[in-house]
């Protein structure tokens, strides 16, 4: 395997354990545990009086999420003492901190199986009553295709959720397309008015998704000089062309964002700005073509498959008393420890931490 670099220095690139994948085996006393791993590749910037951590986390799964966390000393303008408003908040007398809106805007060229891929985005409904609906619960989903280039937004209601597919290429087991869903977390669009200059430089802000056709140089969404712009040079004007985009080469740019309403209680030390983190999700969808957890290694001897047992070998009855008989060994002080960190990281998470397997003597 070749060195890969990256184009850009990044602050921090490490791997991580956020969570551990579990596998249900019929016969088993708990199911089998692989560690879900996953490379972090963090950034920081400052941009005034705001600090910026960046970090695109890629996992085992082929999946990645993009992980903005921000936090700062809110600017702040004079305010008469005594006086209350309702676009901000008074941090110290006669100090008033403005409430404002932070929006993130993601650029995504996607080569999905190729460039020649397409937008689509999935709806959920309910199923009319009916003998084969007796108890009105059924819904079904349902999947548009979108063929030109523009601004398109979340639906919470019918939980919309954008996909990127490769329709030349199908999983074998159920025909469907190779695809990554995008999972953004909804968010104010911005306020400002359409005349404002906020408004026609930020292009990007309106909007939770923009789809263009891939051109060289099209890279920022507020234009390549936003602040000294007046609008026109970013990714709402590459939108209205209406380009075709099924099955081509495109680029998404997926927005989300942080509505500051500066509360005192954050910043009862002075106008520090909340701490918020925001998580922008990217999994894949009808890629794989068996259980997902059979590809990933038990990472840590954490597993009936350390020390080189089978996992293969759990399928049949012997195999599983063999895997039981494991389990019943008293941990080893790797595997204690392990356990207890586990307990830790997990304590308030959806999995239960996995026992020793490993018996006396370490793993
Ligand atoms: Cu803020």
């Amino acid at each position: 395997m070749e060195a890969y670099q990256l184009p850009y220095r990044p602050r921090c690139c490490r791997a991580a354990t956020r969570a551990c994948a579990p596998e249900h085996v019929s016969g088993l006393v708990t199911p089998d545990y692989s560690i879900f791993d996953h490379v972090v590749d963090t950034n920081s910037i400052t941009v005034a009086n705001y600090e910026y951590i960046l970090a695109f986390m890629f996992n085992q799964a082929g999946e990645w999420t993009y992980e903005v966390r921000a936090t700062g000393i809110l600017s702040t303008q004079p305010i008469d003492e005594g006086l209350d408003v309702p676009w901000g908040t008074v941090v110290h007398p006669g100090v008033l901190a403005t409430h404002h809106q932070h929006i993130f805007s993601l650029r995504v060229d996607p080569m999905l199986d190729g460039h020649n891929n397409r937008l689509v985005y999935d709806e959920a409904h309910p199923m009319p009553r009916s003998d084969f609906n007796p108890h009105g619960t059924g819904y079904f989903t349902q999947e548009t295709l979108i063929e030109k280039s523009g601004g398109y937004d979340l639906d919470p209601d019918t939980n919309r959720t954008f996909k990127i597919q490769n329709a030349a290429v199908r999983n074998p087991v159920n025909g469907k397309p190779v695809a990554y869903k995008i999972h953004a977390p909804p968010f104010q669009k911005i306020i400002s008015d359409t005349d404002s200059f906020n408004y026609k430089r930020a292009e990007f802000s309106d909007h939770n998704i923009y789809a263009v056709k891939y051109r060289e140089d099209e890279l920022y969404s507020g234009g390549k000089y936003t602040n000294q712009s007046r609008g026109g040079t970013g990714v709402r004007n590459w939108a209205d062309r209406k380009d075709l985009i099924v099955d081509d080469d495109f680029v998404v740019f997926v927005q989300f964002g942080i509505n500051h309403v500066s509360l005192h209680t954050h910043n009862i030390t002075y106008a520090m700005c909340s701490r918020k983190k925001i998580k922008l999700l990217v999994l894949q969808e009808h890629i794989f073509t068996s259980q997902l957890l059979l590809i990933l290694s038990c990472s840590l001897n954490i597993g009936p498959t350390h020390r080189g047992f089978p996992r293969d070998a759990m399928r049949n009855s012997q195999g599983q008393l063999q895997a039981r008989q494991l389990l019943l060994q008293e941990p080893c002080h790797r595997c204690a420890a392990e356990h207890s960190r586990f307990q830790q990281e997990h304590s308030a998470g959806w999995c239960t931490p996995p026992e020793c397997r490993g018996g006396k003597g370490g793993c």
